[in-house]
């Protein structure tokens, strides 16, 4: 909100300095970028912090993150300080971050049940398309030094957009929560001999798998039910022995155990995540 009534401000402030001879240094160009990116770079640290403290293995997703969250940090600062090459850095970042996270955006937004995740995703998206917009627009005045009144007209229209990407937030996170209520419910509702739970993606649950361990007498079959928001797997950790793929969120897989004997199992995306089937004769 805080956000808005700056950059309204800002907006009027200009237009009433028509003939001020310099703009102020926290123009919408400087903090537009300097929050996204330090927003962004601040909500990956949340993001992998579980794992680092749980030590469930590290994840090839984490590791790639930590470079990203460095270079968010690192190009905010650069950004505050109106360092040009700061400004070519945050364009290209904010372009290659959305597009190598496309694919796990476009999960978490598919299962807007994990509100946690799903907050995260579409703020984080929408603050680094405002984050590109606005680094172009700064890079642009470094090659433009007079502040011509071209220059001052696409600042009132940036403080435009910038409304208009608040009010897209907003929108976003009211469907989000009406359709993670309606989703939770319609996954209470499949049925299996063994849940995989909700919240079962942060390291932090108390549970993955429920009942674990799940006692079953040899030749019957088990099923698993993903009742989580995330995609999840059922995984032997003796290799090739069983292995669900990825379960979509209200997904069921089923496997039939004919030798007795413990079976342990984990989630190949959640490596924290552990389960235990145990098949009496
Ligand atoms: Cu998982």
């Amino acid at each position: 909100m805080s956000r808005i009534n700056m950059n309204n401000s800002r907006a009027i402030s200009l237009s009433a300095q028509e003939s001020a001879p310099s703009v102020s240094w926290k123009t919408p160009e400087v903090l537009v970028p300097f929050l996204g990116l330090l927003y962004s770079g601040l909500y990956l640290i949340t993001v992998i912090a579980p794992y680092l403290t749980a030590g469930g293995g590290s994840s090839p997703f984490i590791l790639i993150l930590v470079p990203f969250i460095v270079l968010f940090l690192v190009l905010s600062f650069g950004v505050w300080k109106k360092n040009r090459f700061a400004y070519v850095g945050s364009v290209v970042l904010s372009v290659v971050f959305l597009l190598l996270e496309g694919s796990f955006a476009a999960d978490a937004l598919a299962s807007p049940s994990d509100f946690a995740t799903f907050f995260g995703v579409v703020t984080v998206i929408l603050s680094l398309i405002a984050t590109f917009v606005y680094s172009v627009m700064g890079t642009r005045m470094f090659w433009k030094k007079p502040m011509g009144p071209t220059q001052r007209r696409m600042m009132a229209t940036s403080s435009a957009f910038a409304l208009v990407v608040v009010g897209f937030i907003i929108g976003a996170l009211v469907i989000g929560a009406l359709a993670g209520a309606t989703e939770a419910r319609l996954l209470g509702g499949a049925t299996g001999d063994v849940s995989i739970v909700s919240g079962a993606s942060s390291p932090s649950n108390p549970q993955f798998y429920s009942p674990s361990p799940f006692t079953v007498a040899a030749g019957h079959e088990v099923t698993w039910v993903n009742r989580d928001g995330t995609t999840h797997t059922v995984t032997s950790n003796a290799t090739g022995l069983f292995d669900s793929s990825n379960m979509l969120p209200g997904a069921t897989w089923s496997h039939t155990f004919s030798t007795a004997g413990t079976y342990q199992y984990y989630c190949s995306l959640h490596p924290f995540m552990k389960g235990t089937v145990v098949v009496t004769p």
